[in-house]
């Protein structure tokens, strides 16, 4: 059986959904991408089959309207493919009332943002969807869609707009309380959040700001939370996966990993859903939680996506099964992010280890190395600078961060005459156009260091005035142009100063 020639899903066999009808909206999510809906859909769902309450979900993506054409021509449905070698599951959120694009719709995503009934806004929208500056970790006011959005009331393009738009829209119609809750891998993304949102509003003209701003302060709370599932993007596999083993035909399939982890700060001002029928953890320590993440498992996914990408891997799996790779990847995990974070009490550091290395090692998910290596220019500046400068100022070279830098900038801002192959090709950077004109105009690894890193304060201040770890970022992009990212793994394994990692026996 093919997708073409099988029932849609809303004939679906009703034993797979759990629950007749969606609830009454209470969320809107900013961000209908696969992550969203396999990680935030599938607890509301369960908790709102196991504790009722109005918290549907209206779903808005930012520009394509694939994913809300779909979900509209499914009932609002879609099924979750949880991958592992063992096989699939298959499950069905029903907790979407709505799906729209904001590009088409501006002027919706701010009253029902505005609406009294929505008592979460919610965001899946990538680091890149901040419109921050990573140099300065402030919004980017030189951002076109910035600059529109604050001189332009009515149709935000950019989520801290519609949401700055949006908060005023309830301050003028009525006075109920909203959480803005980011669900993104940013350090303290809570924090990250609401800082945007106030300086967005205090650029607004001054009687309006103060009014803004003031509203805000007592009107809102912006959680913090860690979330953790690898969430691969919809291919054709996985339509036909759902069409061969569930006989239904389903356009916009999520494929997920089996593992699912959401770790939230319970501040929410205007109630939220009992995640926790779903497993989400509601603690005062999502600051380790998210520290630990964003370092242990994205920062070194970053190492495996760019050395694997230069090595001609496709995917992680691909790439984190070249020994060389394994053993760089153990190295700047342990000996490099590790001392950097405050790890949360009854976690086992050696049990998440090997818990990362055997979801990395999921070859049944297939996640790509071009997926992970995109938007880098957003991603890193999350996951070094903070360890990096730690390490520096102890008087020791991160220098698997030096060469996570250096393989990105070899990825996508190649030196001339240096190829990186299809899967660095293949990723996608809000910088890349800008780098590659700095790549262009460089002649060794060291210009084009200084350029990026330096002038262009890629990886923030601190770091832009570090020329020790801008030299030797750039030392190996010239080894890896010269002698292959194998040499350069090995050189960065024998000048580190810290203990060498092992690779441990895989079970
Ligand atoms: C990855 C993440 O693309 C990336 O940068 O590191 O998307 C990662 O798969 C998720 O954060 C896992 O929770």
């Amino acid at each position: 059986m093919t997708a073409n020639s099988t029932p849609p899903l809303s004939a679906a066999i009703p034993g797979i959904l759990r629950r007749p009808a969606a609830p009454a909206p209470g969320i809107v999510h900013l961000g209908l991408g696969n992550f969203h809906r396999a990680h935030q859909a599938v607890y509301t769902d369960a908790a709102v089959t196991t504790n009722g309450g109005d918290w549907g979900i209206i779903g808005v993506s930012s520009r394509s309207s694939a994913v809300p054409d779909a979900m509209h021509s499914q009932d609002m449905l879609y099924t979750v493919v949880e991958i592992s070698p063992e096989g699939s599951t298959f499950t069905v959120p029903r907790v979407h009332t709505d799906a729209f694009t904001a590009a088409g719709n501006p002027g919706r995503v701010i009253t029902s943002i505005g609406d009294a009934a929505t008592r979460i806004v919610s965001l899946t929208v990538t680091e890149n969807g901040y419109n921050y500056s990573p140099a300065t970790g402030s919004l980017n006011l030189q951002d076109p869609a910035i600059r529109h959005d604050l001189e332009h009331g009515t149709t935000p393009r950019t989520p801290i707009g519609q949401i700055v738009r949006g908060l005023q829209h309830r301050a003028r119609t009525h006075a109920e309380p909203v959480t803005i809750m980011s669900c993104d891998n940013l350090a303290d993304n809570g924090h990250h959040t609401q800082r945007l949102v106030r300086e967005f509003a205090s650029l607004l003209p001054a009687a309006e700001a103060a009014e803004t701003l003031a509203w805000i302060d007592t009107h809102t709370s912006f959680p913090s939370s860690m979330v953790d599932r690898i969430v691969p993007a919809t291919t054709d596999h996985y339509r036909n996966l759902v069409a061969t083993q569930r006989g239904y035909a389903d356009r916009i399939p999520v494929p997920a990993e089996p593992f699912t982890m959401w770790i939230v700060e319970d501040n929410f001002i205007a109630g939220r859903p009992a995640w926790e029928a779903g497993g989400a953890v509601f603690s005062d320590e999502v600051a380790g939680y998210e520290q630990l993440k964003v370092r242990l498992l994205n920062g070194t996914h970053s190492l495996i996506a760019y050395l694997g990408a230069l090595s001609g891997a496709v995917t992680i799996p691909d790439s984190v099964a070249q020994t060389h790779i394994e053993l760089a990847a153990r190295h700047i995990l342990r000996n490099e992010y590790l001392p950097s974070v405050q790890v949360p009490d009854g976690v086992d550091v050696d049990a998440y280890e090997e818990q990362l290395f055997s979801r990395w090692r999921n070859t049944a998910l297939g996640h790509r190395t071009s997926q992970v290596g995109s938007d880098g220019s957003v991603k890193l500046r999350q996951r070094i600078p903070l360890p990096a400068l730690q390490m520096l100022d102890d008087g020791a070279m991160p220098q698997f961060m030096a060469l996570t830098a250096a393989a990105y900038l070899s990825c996508v801002a190649p030196l001339t005459g240096f190829t990186p192959g299809p899967q660095a090709d293949a990723m996608e950077d809000p910088a890349r156009a800008l780098m590659a004109g700095l790549a262009e105009q460089s002649r060794s690894g060291h210009e084009l260091a200084r350029k990026v890193l330096g002038d262009h304060h890629l990886l923030g201040e601190a770091l832009a005035g570090r020329d020790d770890f801008i030299g030797r970022t750039g030392q190996y992009i010239d080894i890896i142009r010269s002698a292959g990212p194998l040499a350069a793994i090995a050189e960065a394994s024998t000048t580190s100063e810290r203990p060498h990692a092992t690779i441990r026996s895989t079970p």
